[in-house]
């Protein structure tokens, strides 16, 4: 396939100024006239053709300022359509016809039907599949849409902007009429037609502008979508006070699809969700389900500055929006909730998606300079690390020179497609600071990695600290260069208060931060007169791995005193995998794992801490995953003796706190009516890992099972479920709750998707034959992108016993679905591949089967560029 690079970007010849669509719906045939202005550009030769976008389109008419245009002077193909002499004058009119199919759009990009809802999805390429475009982000229109349907089969016709007319046509249809003042690109158009229930309400602008709100939803479900509604309201006043940011036009609506291929997508004042991202409520959603809905309403809304009204000049600069957006999200998270906690899981996160992606075939930089199919690059650098590269401005500049530089990157390009050197531009001139090493933080991939050693002299008074910094060759970036990392840090004393000093040398350090920016540096604190223990990285402040030299005495002290919530949390997560990775190494050497008292004590200690908030103790309690434990361990993985580890840890730590815990579960039942607040939340996510822990001893089984008859909201009866299965695999408690489960919900998809991930994620060689079984369930779909997630997707990505079977069997399965899959839906194919992406770091029998599976699928018929171009990669 072609290969798109950086350095080819040139503006297009022809710019569209205004878009006319008309749409007459149709599951088989829908009729879509294009009525575009086109302008030639200054300086372009007359002379110069007009090439146009298209994806497997049928062409039925094509006129120039009304006639027709001569077959001999067109060049027509399902994907491109050249008018080789355009007109003469400046400015003209194309008026193109083309017919859909959008019923039998399985791909679900363009125009598609969703539970017989007509919806679109046109990021990143998907507009070109409904008509002939310059279908590139800096091509910016202003839109009017005409939606013309039955009116029994869409009474609702939505599209962007604003409403400006609607009526009845007769015969039983009938039309609306939408205008975006707003000039956008072609990404960015959305129309939603069927028949939908509303949940109103309004918001107020800071400058007094009421704006009409709705959120779209199956008709019946309207109540469901409650809470995203409130999350919508908070996350607009959230970015007037954060960031000074109004809202625009006079509505803005949501839709609800169940089929849909992202989260959810910003079009302007029409964003279009994953019905998994609005629907909830205590019965059918968890308290994760919760807080994500609360981000992704944020995420989708925060776009309307940081991605609609300053888009990206092209695609290498996606993560101009999506990084800054999930920064954005982040900041509004923490400020809604817990900051510390929210902290906490987004490094989780980070180092779960992210971290792997950086260390495999698949790495890129944060701004790619090359692809094969944008599609593939919807990643997690480019979006998690993308907004730690954000983060890290803010850490550098300080907040109000970050906020002053926001502020200029929205006077300055509002209105504008814009570039990632725009936006760091905005920062030096904002505070006058060279950001330029700092900048390869774009465009280099990697993870970082400092290596980290103290000394203490007590006769000088000196602590020194060693801080190396290496980046690790990627893929086509053999050779690194040396990077600008802010490592926040705080020195330590008895009693966990930080050790003045009284002068710094070796490199610049200011409010706590040293700014690594060397290969080596020597950074001697003068004036420290008691060694002390040096916390590192506090709040994450780089997305770096560490190698310390840390002694493990140092190490308990940072997990019960660190003054800094992230870093005291980091300090036992060390601890916890540094002993995982131990008892592994025993394992495989036949041997049976003991554990340290005084780290099972401290487990013990943490969760009955009552200054901790209840949710960062569950977090704190929650082992590192198998997959976590084998990317530290980083080669000649063996997923069975990790999960043997780490079922050992579990027990040692059940076992050694079994009265204390149980007396922890016994106080933190909810005798209050149900909220979904974060306080709330945290005290179930505790007893819920307490429940896990208390499940592995004597009368495990019959308390988890009487947690899942008692259970009063989702998040209660699904950790239940999950422990049931997960720990009693197999015995008739968990068989009986997993029919029970079924059961109640068989006609609840969304709830439906817990039961199969529970079920694909229960450890040991069995699961592939479970997994294998449940796609024949009736509530299963190949079709539907959050069902094929939900089974094969946790099956491969969270799973790793089962899917990494040693016979290679969960491999076979696994390219078989996922060339399945991509019959249908190359997108979903192509992401649910990468769960392969890290098979060089497994042991050589698996790598092997993991190789032939992955030949398997790169040597099928018909390979789509998606699913080609990550197998490909892959394999490199
Ligand atoms: N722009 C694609 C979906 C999202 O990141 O919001
Ligand atoms: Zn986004």
């Amino acid at each position: 396939g072609q290969v798109f690079k950086l350095e080819d970007y040139r503006p297009s010849d022809y710019l569209i100024p205004e878009t006319n669509l008309e749409f007459r719906l149709s599951p088989q045939a829908t009729i879509v006239t294009a009525t575009v202005t086109i302008e030639r550009r200054d300086g372009v030769s007359v002379s110069a053709p007009l090439v146009l976008d298209g994806d497997g389109l049928v062409l039925k008419r094509i006129e120039i300022d009304g006639k027709k245009v001569k077959p001999a002077d067109l060049l027509a193909s399902p994907d491109q359509l050249t008018i080789l002499k355009p007109p003469a004058a400046r400015r003209f009119q194309l008026r193109i016809e083309t017919e859909l199919a959008p019923a039998g759009n399985e791909a679900l990009m363009g125009l598609y039907r969703s539970s017989n809802v007509y919806c679109t999805q046109c990021e990143a390429e998907g507009f070109r599949r409904i008509t002939y475009f310059l279908d590139r982000p800096d091509i910016l229109s202003v839109y009017t849409v005409r939606i013309e349907a039955l009116r029994d089969e869409a009474p609702l016709l939505l599209s962007n902007g604003n409403p400006v007319d609607k009526g009845d046509l007769g015969d039983g249809r009938h039309y609306a009429v939408w205008h975006d003042p707003f000039p956008k690109p072609s990404y960015l158009f959305a129309l939603v037609a069927g028949n939908l229930g509303q949940l109103a309400d309004s918001f107020v602008t800071m400058s007094g502008r009421t704006v009409e709100l709705g959120i779209y939803v199956e008709p019946g479900k309207e109540k469901l979508a409650g809470y995203a509604m409130d999350a919508l309201k908070r996350s607009m006043q959230w970015d007037e006070e954060a960031f000074g940011r109004e809202y625009d036009l006079d509505v803005f609506n949501i839709v609800a699809v169940s089929d849909f291929n992202m989260g959810a997508m910003e079009n302007k004042g029409l964003n279009i969700f994953n019905d998994k991202y609005v629907l909830a409520d205590q019965e059918t959603a968890t308290d994760a389900d919760f807080a994500n809905i609360e981000a992704i309403i944020a995420h989708e809304y925060f776009h309307n500055w940081t991605g609609n009204r300053i888009t990206c000049r092209d695609w290498f600069q996606l993560c101009l929006k999506e990084g800054l957006t999930v920064f954005r999200d982040h900041e509004f998270s923490a400020d809604q909730r817990s900051r510390a906690v929210k902290r906490i899981a987004e490094v989780r996160t980070l180092r779960a998606h992210q971290f792997p992606e950086d260390q495999g075939p698949l790495a890129h930089p944060v701004r790619p300079r090359r692809y094969r199919e944008i599609n593939n690059f919807y990643t997690a650098t480019v979006y998690e690390k993308g907004s730690e590269v954000v983060r890290m401005i803010r850490t550098i500049l300080g907040p109000d020179a970050f906020r002053a530089g926001m502020d200029l990157y929205f006077e300055r390009h509002d209105g504008e497609a814009a570039t990632i050197e725009d936006f760091i531009k905005v920062f030096e001139d904002a505070s006058g600071r060279d950001l330029s090493q700092f900048a390869l933080w774009y465009h280099q991939a990697g993870t970082p990695n400092l290596t980290v050693s103290s000394t203490h002299n007590p006769a000088s008074q000196e602590f020194t600290l060693e801080i190396e910094q290496s980046v690790p060759p990627t893929p086509s970036e053999s050779r690194k260069r040396l990077m600008h990392i802010p490592l926040a840090f705080g020195l330590i004393g008895a009693g966990g208060k930080p050790v003045s000093y009284s002068g710094v040398e070796g490199a610049s350090v200011d409010d706590g931060v040293i700014h690594v920016r060397k290969r080596r540096h020597m950074v001697r604190f003068s004036g420290v007169a008691e060694r002390p223990a040096v916390s590192l990285n506090r709040g994450f402040s780089a997305p770096v791995t560490l190698s310390v030299e840390q002694k493990a005495d140092d190490q308990f002290f940072l997990a019960r005193h660190d003054s800094d919530a992230f870093s005291r949390w980091q300090a036992f997560n060390t601890l916890l995998t540094d002993t995982l990775i131990s008892a592994f190494r025993e394992i495989l050497g036949g041997k049976q794992p003991v554990f340290a008292k005084r780290l099972t004590e401290l487990a013990g200690s943490i969760a009955a801490d009552e200054t901790l908030e209840p949710a960062y103790r569950a977090l704190a309690l929650a082992l590192p995953g198998d997959a976590d434990i084998a990317r530290d361990i980083g080669r000649n993985i063996d997923p069975d003796a990790i999960h043997t580890a780490r079922q050992a840890l579990a027990l040692a730590i059940g076992t050694a706190n079994g009265a204390a815990f149980s007396g922890l579960y016994d106080s933190l039942a909810d005798r209050t009516a149900f909220s979904p607040d974060a306080a709330s939340a945290g005290r179930r996510a505790l007893r819920n890992t307490l429940l896990d822990y208390l499940s592995v001893l004597p009368g495990g089984a019959a308390l988890a099972a009487g947690h899942f008859q008692s259970a009063t909201n989702m998040t209660d009866r699904a950790a239940a479920l999950g422990v049931l299965a997960h720990r009693h695999h197999g015995s008739p408690e968990a068989k009986k709750a997993l029919a029970a489960f079924e059961t109640k919900y068989a006609s609840d998809p969304l709830v439906m998707d817990k039961w199969f991930q529970i079920q694909a994620s229960v450890p040991g060689p069995q699961a592939v034959d479970t997994v294998r079984a449940l796609t024949a369930h009736p509530a299963f779909s190949m079709g539907n992108p959050n069902r094929v997630r939900s089974l094969i997707g946790t099956f491969s990505s969270a799973n790793q016993t089962g899917f990494h079977r040693p016979d290679g069997e969960g491999y076979r399965f696994f390219a078989q679905t996922v060339l399945e899959v991509e019959k249908r839906n190359p997108q979903v194919a192509a992401r649910l591949a990468t769960a392969l992406r890290s098979w060089r770091s497994l042991e050589p029998g698996r790598q092997a089967k993991a190789r032939e599976a992955l030949l398997s699928i790169a040597n099928a018929d018909n390979l789509s560029a998606d699913l080609r171009d990550i197998v490909e990669r892959t394999l490199a």
